[in-house]
Parts: C-alpha cells; sequence; structure tokens
C-alpha cells in the first residue's frame, strides 16, 4: 500500500510536477546547456533508517522471564516472554523486520502487574535527518490497541518535542479535548493537531490492529480523494505557513499511556492480560533536502541528501564554500510543473550561472578561490567587467560525460518541455576594459577585492584615490563590506567574512519607531510598547495593533456593577448598566431606557456574550 503511492507518484507523468530530475541538458539556438529544476528524493520505507529507544528501562519484557495472556483467552496463560532466550524474547528491534507471512514479531512491555500505577511506554524513533512525510504513520499492535497514546514529534533531533495527534476511547476523559476526525479537516486546518477515537476503541484484538497518523487524509483536503491533483498540495505546500513544517520531523515519539482493556474495566484479578505490543511501524517518506536533491544516501550510519544546485549540508540547507555570493534559499515548487531550483551562486558571478573569470588566468571549470580573491589590495590587477554575447561556454568539464545518461536522456523531453531559454548568462569570459578616465568612479573592476567576501568587485575611486568594495552583499557596506546595512545589527558570533554577519533588526512594524535597532538588536519602542522588538506591551497596556493603555483591568480599573473586564480592552456589562466601567446604571441616564428597553438589551448581549464565546472556542482550538 505505501509502496503503491511511492510507485504510483514515480510513474506520474512529469507534467503533474514530480520534481525528480534537478538538471537536464537542453539544447537551445544559443547551444546546449544545463537547465536547473527543483528536485526531491523520492519517498522511502523509513523504517529501514531509524534509530529506536524504549523507556523507562525494564520495560521490555522478558528479565525476570514473564507469563502473559490474553483477552480473548484470559485463563489460558501459556505465553511467555524470556529475553535471554531468542524464540521467546520480544526485543525492540522486532517493530522494524520485515514480517514473514502470517508469522508476526513484536515488541512487547511486560505486563500491568503495578496496577493502579499507570503502564507507560515511550517508543522514540530518530533518524538524525528531517524527513518529509509522504504517507500514513501506521502502528500495528498485536494483542489489541492502547486505550491512551499520543504522538509526538520533534523537529530539531530530539531537543524539542510537539504533541502530533492524540489518540483516546474517549478523548474527552483523556485529554479533556473533543474527539475529531481527520477527515473533517478544511484547508485552514489541516495541520491541526487533534484527538481521534477512531484508533482506540476495543473490536477484538485481531480485527483492528492498527493506528494511524493520517497524512494521506490530509493531503486529500488539497489533493483531491485520490490525490490527483498534486499540483494544488505542492502549490499549498508552498504558500500556507507551516504547513511544509507540519509534515517534517527528526524524530517521533510513541507514549503509550494505557494498554488495551479489552472493551471493560481493569481486571485485577487478571493483570497478565494487559501489556503493549507493537509489531511494526511503517513510516513512509522523502529525505528533506530544500528541493536542492534528489538523492538521499544512507552514509556513516546517517541520511545525507546528495546535494545539487551548489548546496551542501544534511539537508543542503546552505550554499556551498565559494557559491555564497547571494543568501541561500530553498528551491520552491513553484512555478509549476518545474518549479525553481534556487541555486546557490558562484561568487563572481553578477546574475548567478555563470563563473566570472579574470582574461589573465586559464579557464578552469573551479571557480576562484575566495581566499585568493580576498588577498590585498596593494596592487589592483585591473580586470574588467564582464561583456555580454560572446560565446556559449564549454560545459564544465566534470559534467561533460553527463548527456549520456539520465540527464541525456531526459535532455530530449525537458527541452520540449520548456521550449527555448533565453541564454542569459553565456558570458563566462573577461574582457579587459581600456583604463579609463571618467572623473569619478570609473568602472574598472579589480580582482583583488578587500571585502571579506561580501563582494570581489570594487572600484577605484579617481579623485579620493581609494579602492572601494561595490555591491556589498550578506546586507553589509562600507568600503570593506565591514559595516551592516540600515536595519540590520551585527551578529556578535560571527566573523566579519561569514555570510550570517548581519541580522536583521525585525522590528515589530507597529510597536517600534522605525526599523533601525542598536547594536545589540534593540528597536526604539513607541509608547507602551517593550522587548528588544518593541512586540510586548508595558504592564497596564495591552496589545491589538499596538500598545494601548488598558480600559479594565483586576486591580484597579475594575469593572462595577458586575461587569467582567475582556482582555483589558472593555467591560461586558450586564443588562442594565453602562459606562466605560459599567458604573452607570441606564435607569439613571435615561429614564426610557428603564422599562421598554430592558428587554432588546438582554437580547444584545446575549448576541455579544455568544460571539465572545466563538471567538474564545476557536482560539482554543488553535
Ligand atoms: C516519555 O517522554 C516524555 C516526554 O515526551 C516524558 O515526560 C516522560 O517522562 C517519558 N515517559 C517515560 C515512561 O519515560
Ligand atoms: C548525525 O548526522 C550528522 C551529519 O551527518 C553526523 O555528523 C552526526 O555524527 C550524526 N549524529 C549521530 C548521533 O548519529
Ligand atoms: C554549480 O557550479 C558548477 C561549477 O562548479 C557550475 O558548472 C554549475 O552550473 C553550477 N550549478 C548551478 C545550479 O548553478
Ligand atoms: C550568527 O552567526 C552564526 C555563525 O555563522 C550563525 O550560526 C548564527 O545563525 C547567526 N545568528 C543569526 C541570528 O543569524
Ligand atoms: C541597546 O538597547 C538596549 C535597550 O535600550 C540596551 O539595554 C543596550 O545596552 C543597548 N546596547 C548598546 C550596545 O547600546
Ligand atoms: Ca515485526
Amino acid at each position: 500500500m505505501l509502496y503503491l503511492l511511492a510507485l504510483l507518484l514515480h510513474r506520474l507523468p512529469l507534467a503533474m510536477g514530480q520534481y525528480d530530475i534537478c538538471k537536464s541538458w537542453v539544447t537551445t539556438d544559443d547551444g546546449p546547456s544545463w537547465e536547473f529544476y527543483a528536485c526531491q528524493p523520492r519517498a522511502m520505507r523509513m523504517k529501514d533508517y531509524v534509530t529506536v529507544r524504549v523507556d523507562p528501562a525494564g520495560i521490555t519484557c522478558g528479565d525476570p522471564p514473564e507469563r502473559f495472556c490474553t483477552h480473548e483467552n484470559p485463563y489460558l496463560c501459556s505465553d511467555e516472554c524470556d529475553a535471554s532466550n531468542p524464540d521467546l524474547a520480544h526485543p525492540p528491534k522486532l517493530m522494524f523486520d520485515s514480517e514473514d507471512e502470517g508469522l508476526a514479531t513484536y515488541w512487547q512491555s511486560v505486563t500491568w502487574r503495578r496496577y493502579p500505577e499507570p503502564l507507560l511506554a515511550n517508543i522514540t524513533l530518530s533518524w538524525n535527518k528531517s524527513i518529509e512525510l509522504t504517507d500514513d504513520i501506521v502502528i500495528t499492535f498485536e494483542y489489541g490497541r492502547p486505550t491512551i497514546m499520543m504522538l509526538e514529534k520533534s523537529l530539531d533531533n530530539g531537543r524539542t518535542w510537539h504533541p502530533y495527534q492524540y489518540y483516546a476511547d474517549d478523548c474527552m476523559e483523556a485529554f479533556s479535548m473533543p474527539a475529531r476526525r481527520v477527515r473533517d479537516l478544511s484547508t485552514t486546518s489541516a495541520n491541526r493537531v487533534l484527538c481521534t477515537e477512531e484508533y482506540s476503541r476495543w473490536a477484538g484484538s485481531k480485527k483492528e490492529k492498527t493506528v494511524r497518523f493520517e497524512v494521506r487524509d490530509r493531503f486529500a483536503i488539497f489533493a483531491g480523494p485520490d490525490l490527483k491533483n498534486m499540483d494544488n498540495l505542492y502549490t499549498r505546500l508552498e504558500s500556507a505557513k507551516g504547513l511544509k513544517d507540519f509534515f517534517t520531523v527528526t524524530d517521533l515519539r510513541m507514549r503509550l499511556l494505557r494498554p488495551a482493556l479489552g472493551g471493560t474495566y481493569v481486571q485485577r484479578e487478571n493483570l497478565y492480560k494487559y501489556f503493549y505490543a507493537v509489531s511494526n511501524i511503517e513510516v513512509t517518506g522523502r529525505c528533506k533536502c530544500n528541493l536542492h536533491a534528489n538523492l538521499c544516501t544512507f552514509k556513516e550510519g546517517s541520511l545525507q541528501c546528495e546535494c545539487e544546485h551548489n548546496t551542501t549540508g544534511q539537508d543542503c540547507g546552505k550554499c556551498k564554500k565559494n557559491f555564497r555570493s547571494r543568501s541561500w534559499r530553498a528551491g520552491s515548487y513553484l512555478p509549476l510543473p518545474n518549479g525553481s531550483p534556487n541555486a546557490c551562486a558562484a561568487v563572481g558571478s553578477a546574475v548567478g550561472t555563470s563563473i566570472i573569470r579574470p582574461a589573465s588566468e586559464p579557464a578552469a571549470s573551479e571557480p576562484v578561490k575566495e581566499k585568493e580573491e580576498r588577498t590585498a589590495v596593494q596592487s589592483p590587477t585591473k580586470v574588467a567587467a564582464p561583456e555580454p554575447k560572446l560565446k556559449p561556454p564549454d560545459p564544465p568539464k566534470n559534467i561533460r560525460a553527463a548527456p549520456k545518461n539520465k540527464a541525456g536522456r531526459i535532455a530530449h523531453s525537458a527541452g520540449k518541455r520548456h521550449g527555448k531559454k533565453t541564454a542569459s548568462s553565456k558570458n563566462s569570459k573577461l574582457i579587459r576594459l581600456r583604463p579609463d578616465t571618467g572623473p569619478v568612479a570609473p568602472i574598472e573592476t579589480y580582482k583583488d577585492c578587500e571585502c571579506y567576501g561580501h563582494s570581489n568587485r570594487c572600484s577605484y575611486i579617481d579623485f579620493l584615490n581609494v579602492v572601494t568594495c561595490v555591491s556589498c552583499k550578506h546586507n553589509t557596506r562600507g568600503q570593506h563590506c565591514q559595516h551592516c546595512r540600515l536595519g540590520f545589527y551585527r551578529n556578535s558570533s560571527a566573523e566579519l567574512d561569514d555570510e550570517n554577519v548581519c541580522i536583521e533588526c525585525n522590528c515589530n512594524q507597529i510597536g517600534s519607531l522605525h526599523d533601525r535597532c542598536n547594536e545589540t538588536g534593540y528597536c526604539e519602542c513607541k509608547e507602551g510598547a517593550t522587548g528588544p522588538k518593541c512586540d510586548d506591551c508595558l504592564p497596564n497596556y495591552y496589545w491589538r495593533q499596538g500598545c494601548f493603555p488598558n480600559v479594565c483591568d483586576d486591580e484597579l480599573l475594575l469593572c462595577q456593577n458586575g461587569g467582567t473586564c475582556y482582555q483589558n480592552q472593555r467591560c461586558i456589562c450586564p443588562v442594565g448598566f453602562k459606562g466605560v466601567l459599567c458604573q452607570q446604571s441606564r435607569c439613571e441616564a435615561d429614564k426610557k431606557d428603564c422599562d421598554g428597553a430592558s428587554s432588546t438589551q438582554a437580547a444584545i448581549s446575549t448576541i455579544v456574550l455568544s460571539v465572545l464565546g466563538l471567538q474564545l472556542r476557536g482560539w482554543a482550538d488553535l
């Protein structure tokens, strides 16, 4: 079933936007060249690459050997768990093996002999790699599913954990949450964490064995019931904030909180029939490579993206050393069907696709080293700006043979698909400009710039007799790109040549006076606002698109006559009272309000209250 999906996806026509090609060799009017696309690895059976940990110590059965019974046959307790006997042991690894036909192998916990102390177990799966789920997580329980459990996930290799889904036979009782079904979610709530009762009820231990985390049903909200409209899903993943992250994990944890009870209450006289037994945990997903790789390999005990687009890192999360001429970006699923590669650009390339070499050096397929570019300016060699429309470049040596293989096969169709492309950056060759004689800032460009790696172009300003960097990148500025642009501040833990050297101030637009900050990142706040970014309010102020002084509170500005203070913004007055603090009786203020109008008043406040109730419920759901 899981495999089916992977196969199915793989067979879909390329026009569906499969993102399985990172580049192809295309021939255009201007000659052959590489074209780059957003790409991602195929989905895999992630249980093959996982490390598992079961807590607490001693939760696995068999040490000492123990008898257990089943719900179906509670007084025939012939089964035994013995850790020292391979035939009778139930170690955690049996949750990840492949089952021989008909014979389930499973991890099993000790029995609930310590009842009423709860029987708790954590099963933690770690990949040491970000994974994007592409199909349901399916956990198979032999001898009955837990009546209460919870799934948690981590996105940072287990440093922080977040609830992913709650499971109980009674959600209200177990978690004080209403029961919901993923099928009932909508486009705006597709990433909601919910409690479901679908996988916890007793239906006989043989009949219903699986507990799911429904990825497909959530995808179907966008892609339709058979996941036919994947384009729509990919568009949503790109545009809806947090949706992509919702399906991304580095670790998963099953917290087993109460075992199967056989459809009845706990029977103290036979506690040997209560335990957990998990025979399989299926996790289908792909390596997260930020759309910069279509291969992911298992190396030195960890999954690792085979990065393209001149990116590097476990998730292709940064630019390669000499390709940091602009900051890193993830590839994008958009525009359909091939997406945008958002490739890293070689240092020295103006538009990010060509490599600029000084004419004096022999052509090499390697870009010039950053180090060399940063050597002192003592005797600036004059080099020129690129001249457009020379001959198209030779493909770099290291990939010249490639067109024969996969890329070659694709070249034909890709060429058709994309039609002709304009050769935007064919000028990999530089010419020498004559040392011209403009009075100010002539266009002469020097190879040896001292710009801390944030630019490799500088200009000689004649009348000042200085060489200054031009087009400083990474939000730097200054003669040597040694300062931060306005609206940015210096990252104290980064060296001057680090591309993260300048951090955006990120002042809250409403709470701050302007978007500049001091050297430690503090913004200047408007009255009532506080916090480094001015996104918080001082005491006695409340936030509502800015900080406003409290209208009411629990101390000095008390609502009177039984009124209640709503978020420090206003008093909700009982019928018959008005005024900012409900201090005024309607009868005193206006005789007309006293008798005839009181019933309408009551109706209006009911409406106000129910609107409030709805809002509050909405927030509680978030
Ligand atoms: C399971 O993990 C949670 C944290 O997610 C922890 O609070 C709890 O103590 C663990 N339970 C056991 C039995 O180890
Ligand atoms: C996790 O992966 C990184 C990068 O591949 C590797 O350096 C590190 O040793 C791995 N950690 C563990 C605990 O396997
Ligand atoms: C990456 O760098 C190589 C040179 O090392 C270049 O040939 C290739 O076009 C670059 N790829 C992208 C996507 O820019
Ligand atoms: C500061 O620089 C360090 C080192 O490059 C980097 O790891 C960190 O993310 C930067 N901080 C910010 C807020 O960008
Ligand atoms: C920046 O502003 C904050 C708050 O006003 C202050 O505490 C801090 O000392 C300032 N830092 C510098 C370097 O001026
Ligand atoms: Ca198994």
